[in-house]
Order: structure tokens, then C-alpha cells, then sequence
């Protein structure tokens, strides 16, 4: 698999990106433009799906339903995703390209992390779908003939995949795997800040002969736009939804007269919590990944780091000296950090470091934009940005900011980090970090996550439960729990 360089060419440079409806792709109606968040350069075009648009699609899927896919087996299905994964690969570079042009994430985090792992995630649920077991009990009856109960899954039917632009083909097909391995047709809509690899995928889709209407694409927006028409559609039957926790609730509130089955991955406020005992290397370059890494764009980021009193300055001055050694730069340029999404998202992101200041934080290092004097400047780049001194009360201690930025505090006891680092109206992830095994499976288990990391951050194993608890979402996806919301157990009942 080769990498891009920074003279291969962003595949849609010259064509606005098409939406993919019944196996036709469709570039009529509005667009809108894709911006490079490292210098602010148009990137090209993008069909905007309205309401009219997003019927058809979701209509192409319902049909796709009753058409071959629909009488494929399994191992059939399964096949064909495995090669849906085969062309990314074949494909690698214009996916890295595509990732990173709308992003301006590191190449070497597209190569290593975004894109293998969105053709991981075809293999993954390829394989999960054809080992998964089907229950049977033998009944007792009054007669004494008895009965077999056994459950077959089937299809929910069409799905609507809506995701977020931090990891955008990672967070995509994570979804789009499982829903089509369990006999689903989906239609996908990407952020419209990170449409091309989506639009890449729906190439493959064509490419390997996914059969029309299976896997439909719609780009846009969310309010008032494409997002809001897909989940309000009567021909939806569950949305797997990955993204803020305002938006799953206005999701929610759309999906409601349709009693619509909901799948949601959402916003995070999560701690990381350094014991003095831990060892302190590790803990440092963790929680420097788990801060800084895709610039703090990640859900799992922590953004609330506890550290316990014996170790606190040197740590705190640690990760200060290591904030203050990561570089800025475009994907090519051998960065540690690229930008933030859009100079939308830095204004929010700048507002909270102003309210820091305002809220009596010390920051240690960081805290604004820089300045380059050159394309960068028009660029999204921002400072990655260490906190102090904030009252647990603090808004930004509180509220999720999703940039390269954490709040640290000292702690005395392991019963107050724990209360600590459970205040909060989130739950999605944490990293404790110790060399006592005890209190390791002792704290693990008491934060208040879906997922505890110890003596690590964002190592995944795609078998495992992933979610949030509450306002971090609902449901869990991975492994079984994907198969479990993309199907619907059926329980055939026998009398003997
Ligand atoms: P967002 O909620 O603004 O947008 C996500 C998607 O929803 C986009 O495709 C958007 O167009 C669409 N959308 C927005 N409003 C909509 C509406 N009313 N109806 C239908 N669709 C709508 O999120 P974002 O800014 O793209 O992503 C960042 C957020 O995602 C952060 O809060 C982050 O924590 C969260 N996130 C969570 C996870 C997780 O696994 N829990 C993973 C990644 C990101
Ligand atoms: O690794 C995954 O499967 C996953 N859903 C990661 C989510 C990261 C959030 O930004």
C-alpha cells in the first residue's frame, strides 16, 4: 500500500462530488464548498442532498431490500465486504489523499490509524456476522411432546449512518460494515466538512458490485438540510448516529414519531487519572496521545487529567515541555499536530481558552493561535494548551471543548479522584494510570464509562462493547453488540 505525497492530487479536484442514490451517481441540485482547514483553499464542490434527493435514496434502499441483496446468503454478503476492504487497500493512497485534504491530519495518522482501520472494520464484521451463533431451547410441554425454540436474525431494514468529521471513514464504516453484514441497506451521510472519503467508498461500493441501492450517499448538512430530512424519513427504520450530544438529542426528537431504533456515540468529557506509583514515562507519553493526538479531536481525548500530589508539578511542568515541543504543520510536513477542522471550530475552541482566563485558569503553556507568516495563517491551526488552577465547577472542566487542550489537577486520595472524575454529565471514556494491579481493576471498574483504559489510551479490539453512558451516548456497538443493533431476532417456535 502506497502513501500519498504531497504531489498527488486530492481526487476531486476538478469535479463537484456526486451523491451515490440506486447505483447512480448524482451531482444535480445545491453544493456546497470543502474547505483545507491548513490553508483555507477551496478543495471543490459538493452536491448538497435535499429533502427530494434523500426520498430517493432512502426508496433506493427500501427496494434494494427486496432485490438481490436481500436473497444473498451471508456467506455471500460477507464476501463481498471483504472486498469492498480489498479496494480500499488497493485504493490506499487516494483515501489517504481524500482524508487528509479534508482534515489536514497527519499522514502518518491517516496511513496508520484512519484508513486501515476503515478497511479493518469491513473484515472485522465479515467475519463476526458468519461466526455469530444462533440460540435454540428445547421446551418442555404439557403434553410431553415438547418444542424447539430457536431465533434467526434478520435485516432491520434501511439504515441511516450519520457521522462526525474527527475520524471520518474510521467513524463511517464502522457502521456501514456491521449494517450491511447483517443484510441492511444503509443510507450513508458523512459531515459536510469530511465528505470525499465517503464519496471514495461509494466508488468501491460500485467497484465490487455491492448491488444498487444497497449503500446509498447523501452529503450535506444536519439542520434544515440533508441530515434532518434523513432521520425524519418514515422510510428509516434505525439510525446509527455518531456525534455531539446536542445533535443525538435533536436526533432523538426527529426520530420520535417513527419510534425509530437508535444507536448513539457521543460527546465526552473524559479523565485521565496519574497515580504516583504509576510509571511515570508511560503515563506521560499516554496522556500526551490521549490530549494532543488528532489534535484533541477525538472523543476518547482526555481532557480532564487528575494527577496524584507527590508527582503532580513534575508532571504538570512534563507535559507543559511536551506540549511545548509538538510542531504544526500541514499533513506533508512531518507535524506533530495538524490543524482543527474548520476556523469555525477554532473560534469555539479560542472562546474557551478565553474563558479559562476568565474563569481564573493559569495556563501554562499555550492558549491561542499561532502565527506562521505564511499559508498556514489562513489555515485552523491552534496551540496545544495546558490548564491549571480551574475549580471543579469550571466550565471548562465541565463542558466538552474537542481541541488539543486539558485542564490538570492534583488529587490526595484515590476515593476523591474517583468521585472527581465520575462528576461529570458525561461517561464515555477514561485511562488510569498505575502500577498497583489492585487499585488498577479496583478504580477501573468504578468510573462511571463505557470504556476504562489502564496503562494505556485507545487501544481497540473491535469485539468489544464501544459506547457511552450518559449524555455520551446510548447503546453500545463492537462486536456483538453492532450485530445486535443492526438485526432483528426472530424466535421460530416448533412443536415436536
Ligand atoms: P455533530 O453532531 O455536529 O455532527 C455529526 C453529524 O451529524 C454530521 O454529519 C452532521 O451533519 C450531522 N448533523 C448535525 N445536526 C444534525 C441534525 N439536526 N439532524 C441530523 N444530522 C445532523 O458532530 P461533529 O462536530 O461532526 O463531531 C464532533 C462531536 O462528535 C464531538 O462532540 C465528539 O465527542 C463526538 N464524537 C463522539 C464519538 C463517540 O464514539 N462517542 C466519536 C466521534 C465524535
Ligand atoms: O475505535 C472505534 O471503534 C471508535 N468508534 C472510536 C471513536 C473515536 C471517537 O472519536
Amino acid at each position: 500500500m502506497r502513501s500519498p505525497t504531497a504531489s498527488d492530487p486530492y481526487p476531486f479536484a476538478n469535479q463537484q462530488q456526486p451523491c451515490l442514490i440506486g447505483g447512480e451517481f448524482l451531482t444535480h441540485g445545491k453544493a456546497f464548498t470543502n474547505i483545507n482547514p491548513v490553508n483555507g483553499a477551496v478543495l471543490g464542490t459538493v452536491t448538497e442532498a435535499d429533502a427530494a434527493l434523500v426520498d430517493r435514496a432512502v426508496q433506493a434502499a427500501r427496494a434494494a431490500l427486496r432485490g438481490p441483496w436481500g436473497r444473498m446468503s451471508a456467506a455471500e454478503r460477507c464476501a463481498l465486504l471483504r472486498k469492498v476492504a480489498d479496494r480500499i487497500e488497493a485504493r490506499f493512497a487516494e483515501f489517504v489523499s481524500a482524508e487528509i485534504a479534508d482534515t489536514g491530519k497527519t499522514l502518518k495518522q491517516a496511513s496508520s490509524l484512519d484508513i486501515p482501520r476503515g478497511a479493518a472494520n469491513f473484515r472485522a464484521y465479515a467475519d463476526l456476522a458468519l461466526a455469530r451463533p444462533s440460540e435454540c431451547f428445547e421446551t418442555a410441554t404439557p403434553d410431553g411432546r415438547g418444542a424447539l425454540n430457536y431465533s434467526v436474525h434478520k435485516p432491520v431494514g434501511v439504515v441511516a449512518v450519520i457521522a462526525p468529521w474527527n475520524l471520518p471513514f474510521l467513524l463511517l464504516t464502522w457502521k456501514v460494515a456491521p449494517a450491511l453484514a447483517c443484510g441492511n441497506t444503509v443510507v450513508a451521510k458523512p459531515s459536510e466538512e469530511t465528505p470525499s472519503s465517503a464519496t471514495l467508498l461509494a466508488q468501491v461500493m460500485q467497484e465490487v458490485g455491492v448491488p444498487p441501492g444497497v449503500f446509498n450517499l447523501v452529503h450535506g448538512f444536519g439542520p434544515d438540510s440533508t441530515g434532518a430530512a434523513l432521520t425524519a424519513h418514515p422510510g428509516v427504520n434505525a439510525i446509527a448516529f455518531t456525534g455531539e450530544s446536542a445533535t443525538g438529542s435533536a436526533i432523538m426528537k426527529s426520530a420520535a414519531p417513527c419510534v425509530k431504533a437508535l444507536s448513539f456515540e457521543l460527546g465526552g468529557k473524559n479523565a485521565a487519572i496519574v497515580f504516583a506509583d504509576a510509571d511515570f514515562d508511560a503515563a506521560l507519553a499516554g496522556t500526551m496521545r490521549s490530549v494532543f493526538a488528532n489534535t484533541g479531536q477525538v472523543c476518547l481525548c482526555s481532557e480532564r487529567v487528575y494527577v496524584e500530589r507527590p508527582v503532580y508539578a513534575r508532571f504538570v511542568e512534563a507535559l507543559a515541555q511536551g506540549a511545548r515541543r509538538l510542531t504544526l504543520g500541514g499533513p506533508f510536513e512531518g507535524a506533530d499536530m495538524g490543524p482543527l477542522i474548520s476556523r469555525g471550530h477554532r473560534d469555539k475552541v479560542l472562546s474557551y481558552y478565553r474563558l479559562a482566563r476568565e474563569e481564573g485558569a493559569t495556563v501554562v503553556c499555550g492558549g491561542g493561535a499561532p502565527s506562521f507568516g505564511d499559508e498556514r495563517d489562513q489555515g485552523a491551526f491552534i496551540e496545544p494548551t495546558i490548564l491549571t488552577g480551574l475549580p471543579e465547577s469550571a466550565r471548562c472542566v465541565r463542558e466538552e471543548i474537542f481541541g488539543p487542550v486539558c485542564h490538570v489537577a492534583p488529587f490526595d486520595a484515590e476515593e476523591e479522584v474517583v468521585r472527581m472524575a465520575n462528576d461529570t454529565r458525561y461517561g464515555l471514556a477514561a485511562a488510569v494510570w498505575t502500577s498497583n494491579l489492585q487499585r488498577a481493576h479496583r478504580v477501573a471498574r468504578q468510573m462511571e464509562v463505557g470504556i476504562a483504559w489502564v496503562n494505556d489510551w485507545f487501544l481497540r479490539d473491535l469485539r468489544t462493547p464501544f459506547g457511552g453512558v450518559k449524555l455520551s451516548g446510548i447503546g453500545r456497538e463492537g462486536g456483538a453488540h453492532s450485530l445486535a443493533f443492526f438485526s432483528e431476532p426472530m424466535n421460530i417456535c416448533v412443536k415436536l
